[in-house]
């Protein structure tokens, strides 16, 4: 292990920083994944995959997640866009409905009008895969909110992103371009303390980037900002389990594995992980979370 890991490694219990606006138990944040497109909730009518939505993260919140992100638009490799109409109606009611209930929410949104509408119905945080690069008004519209911001390493639109996974040092790069955006995004008002940097796993990466990321994790967190990773069932994940023996495994059967990139996140220093199964989730950041309080005693 490089000296720059090792001292990330034994940094990682400290870098669990807070973010103004956001829960702060102390060990690395738990947001659970609460998509409301149509293949997760493939039947029944609007009303009925809104109140299928709120059950859903009404038993995200109960099995301990920290944050629940609900998104209305598909990001996976391939997918199109959903009219702005389309993804209000998905994301919004929910949100309120959520918020009413006391369960912090997220908003997973490259737009700007969802972001503000699903602020005012309650939303906590601004989830934007896209940086701010989709919607030219989000950062603007996040600064007036005030709300904390995920902002996400992003080349190009979903349909198209597999066409830019090219890189050189992919650590390197990631950081410079999101460096970049950052300074773009401040000067645009966003509040640097509510600020929270994202590599964006999978999105333009191929499997050996992602894993080059997740490795230098220690690397990004040097630019400052609380980390979020995303690695839940993503294809590195997959491909990994293929090389390790385990074959082709589905989308679903990856879970115990994402536990597995959950716990190196935390103990590489992330600041949350973005999870479909929460309490597996939550047991591997504890996990981490102990590991790190120990090793500490070492030093
Ligand atoms: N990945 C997806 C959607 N939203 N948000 C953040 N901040 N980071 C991610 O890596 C991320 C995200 C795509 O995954 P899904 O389709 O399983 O939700």
């Amino acid at each position: 292990m490089s000296t720059t890991h090792t001292r990330s490694l034994v940094g990682g219990a400290a870098s669990s920083s807070e973010v103004d606006g956001l829960p702060g138990p102390g060990r690395c944040l738990v947001m659970g994944i609460l998509n409301v497109t149509p293949d997760s909730f493939s039947d029944g009518g609007l009303y009925a995959d809104s109140r299928r939505a709120v059950d859903r993260g009404l038993e995200l919140a109960a099995q301990g997640a920290d944050l629940v992100d609900v998104g209305g638009e598909s990001t996976r490799p391939g997918a199109r866009p959903v009219a702005l109409e389309e993804e209000l109606a998905r994301t919004v009611p929910v949100v309120r409905e959520l918020a009413r209930a006391g369960v912090s929410t997220s908003i997973d949104t490259m737009h700007a009008p969802v972001a503000r509408a699903a602020v005012e119905a309650g939303a906590r945080m601004v989830n934007d895969v896209s940086g701010g690069l989709a919607d030219p008004a989000m950062a603007r519209a996040v600064a007036a909110t005030g709300v904390p911001y995920v902002a996400t390493h992003w080349r190009a639109p979903s349909r198209v992103m597999d066409r830019h996974a090219d890189y050189e040092d992919v650590v390197a790069e990631v950081a410079a371009e999101l460096t970049r955006r950052i300074c773009q995004l401040l000067d645009q008002g966003v509040d640097p303390a509510r600020l929270v940097f994202d590599p964006g796993l999978g999105f333009a990466k191929r499997p050996e980037h992602d894993w080059t990321l997740l490795a230098g994790l220690g690397v990004l967190r040097q630019l400052g900002f609380p980390l979020l990773v995303g690695a839940s069932r993503k294809r590195f994940i997959g491909a990994a389990l293929a090389e390790g023996g385990a074959g082709e495994v589905p989308p679903g059967g990856r879970d115990a594995a994402t536990a597995a990139v959950s716990a190196l996140a935390a103990l590489n220093g992330a600041f949350c992980v973005r999870v479909h199964d929460v309490r597996a989730g939550l047991d591997a950041v504890c996990m981490a979370s102990a590991y790190l309080t120990h090793l500490d005693g070492h030093h």
